[in-house]
């Protein structure tokens, strides 16, 4: 599948108030539509104090008053399924808002949610009850006042991790799958899988000795206790039993430790039928290291299985920008984008993906994640990928009359869709090819994947399918590389190459699929 992320507050606004909103996200259904892709995934639209923008929700059957009701909803249903793209919704497991219902009973140790969350007395000298520390910043246990106990929470103080050990959390979980199920929703996204059960004793995390790439604490020891449990494996098979009941789809956002080894435990037969990392997502660059992300993740793999590849997200910093290196933008951003239609299994593009945007530059008054407050100007949070799309080359790129939550870059407001619509060399243009290249070329979703050997900078594979052979090869190096010998004979598309007798030169940003 070709899963296309919309980050809803950031999509298209239907009543000007600055915020993005399902009622927008069903007008530009038909965009969607036209770039060929198989589905959409909407980041959260439930109810929510926003303090993590949606990812804390405090009531998994509602949508929040921001992005509309739950007939807009019904009503983008509708409209996605007559156009035949699918709906995925995003659900977050580990934890909820400490706003949800949940929440404020089990620390008022009301109706048996006692222990639904992961509550813990003090040390005899009142500090936490171990070393674990958060996601966003600071330790990952909050004094709670009332109940006199701290609770832990993996990212913000207010989203309160669930107690998934408890098999009444589970059930209660499973029913609010259960509910989206049942409207119709094609699957699922699992937010933060690496993130939902926690050792049952507490156990310390030990201290990890190399953090110079450390962002911030959270990189000084080892998560070999807080996150990546193993109890996390029969969870996923009660989930996949209650998916399989509708025929739903499941894909798991996997970070932590050693995600793509997860990844493949995550897709094993009876678990989760897709999981995706932030591997393609780091500013690691070079045609070795994507070269040894899908090598080691393949490994990782059950025969019968395949993972999801994804490039950006709401999270990371845009791919046009993070993978750069001082070429040139538009054809950069089109040899990612097509070495990115080549791997194997699901693929997920983020919106704005297609356009080519760059990350955006948002000063610190304008922000909004508590992410970026906190570590900023070492890390300034997730805003730059997460500002309202850019329709048309009006004010605010079109999004709104009004000025949007998060502010248009300038660089965006150039790469608007309307012009690139008219525009038949643009990026946009391109990554609709790609996208029917794919969905015309089954050996690139399900093609078995080896490598060959190429010169250093370049990344060079052979995709197999029922007796066909792809030839795929990026040059992700900043000068031209020749090679000789290529065993095929036309040229499926190319960018900056040429092929001749077997020989294949690839300019800066080239890249060419051949076949035999
Ligand atoms: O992100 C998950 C996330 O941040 C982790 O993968 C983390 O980086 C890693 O495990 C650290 O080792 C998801 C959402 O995409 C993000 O927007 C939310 O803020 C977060 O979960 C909390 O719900
Ligand atoms: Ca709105």
């Amino acid at each position: 599948m070709i899963i296309y992320q919309v980050y809803p507050r950031s999509f298209a606004d239907s009543n000007n108030d600055g915020i993005g909103d399902l009622a927008g996200i069903e007008l530009k259904l038909p965009y969607i539509k036209s770039l060929g892709v198989d589905a959409i995934w909407i980041s959260p639209f439930f109810k929510s104090p926003m303090k993590d923008f949606g990812y804390d929700v405090s009531d998994y059957r509602a949508v929040d008053p921001i992005f509309g009701t739950m007939d807009d909803f019904k009503s983008l249903m509708r409209r996605a399924k007559s156009l035949g793209l699918g709906v995925i919704v995003d659900m977050v497991i580990s934890h909820t808002s400490e706003e949800h219902s949940w929440f404020k009973q089990s620390r008022a140790r009301e109706n048996n949610k006692s222990d639904w969350y992961l509550w813990s007395d003090p040390k005899p000298d009142g500090s936490p009850p171990n070393n674990w520390v958060s996601v966003f910043g600071g330790p990952a246990w909050r004094w709670d006042a009332e109940r006199r106990q701290y609770y832990f929470h993996s990212f913000l103080s207010s989203q309160p991790d669930l107690n998934m050990h408890n098999l009444a959390v589970q059930d209660a979980v499973l029913a609010e799958m259960d509910f989206w199920l049942d409207m119709g929703v094609t699957g699922f996204r699992f937010d933060a899988c690496n993130h939902v059960f926690q050792d049952e004793l507490l156990r310390n995390n030990p201290p990890r000795e190399n953090t110079v790439d450390a962002l911030h604490p959270y990189g000084f020891q080892v998560h070999l206790y807080d996150q990546g449990r193993p109890e996390m494996l029969p969870f996923l098979e009660r989930i996949r039993k209650l998916l399989d009941a509708y025929g739903a789809f499941s894909l798991a956002e996997v970070g932590g430790v050693d995600p793509l080894k997860l990844m493949g435990q995550y897709t094993q037969p009876g678990r989760l039928h897709s999981a995706y990392s932030f591997a393609l997502m780091r500013p690691d660059y070079s045609a070795a290291y994507v070269r040894n992300v899908i090598t080691t993740l393949e490994e990782h793999l059950h025969p019968a299985s395949s993972a999801c590849y994804a490039m950006s997200n709401h999270d990371k910093p845009r791919v046009a920008t993070r993978w750069l290196q001082g070429r040139d933008p538009v054809d950069t951003a089109k040899a990612h984008f097509a070495m990115l239609l080549c791997m194997r299994g699901d693929i997920c593009l983020y919106q704005g993906e297609e356009l080519g945007l760059p990350q955006a530059d948002v000063p610190f008054e304008r922000l909004q994640d508590p992410f970026g407050i906190s570590f900023w100007p070492k890390f300034k949070g997730r805003d730059g990928c997460r500002t309202p799309m850019p329709w048309t080359d009006a004010a605010h790129g079109g999004f709104s009359t009004v000025e949007p939550w998060l502010p248009v870059d300038a660089s965006h407001r150039a790469l608007n869709v309307e012009e690139q619509e008219a525009n038949s060399a643009s990026m946009l243009h391109f990554a609709r090819e790609m996208i029917a290249l794919r969905q015309e070329h089954p050996a690139l979703m399900l093609g078995h994947i080896d490598f060959f050997d190429a010169p250093d900078g370049v990344l060079a594979f052979r995709r197999h399918h029922e007796g066909r052979v792809l030839l795929c090869v990026f040059n992700m190096d900043g000068v031209a590389k020749t090679m000789h010998g290529l065993d095929a004979n036309q040229v499926v598309r190319a960018q900056h190459a040429r092929f001749e007798g077997g020989t294949l030169s690839l300019g800066t940003s080239g890249f060419a699929l051949l076949e035999d």
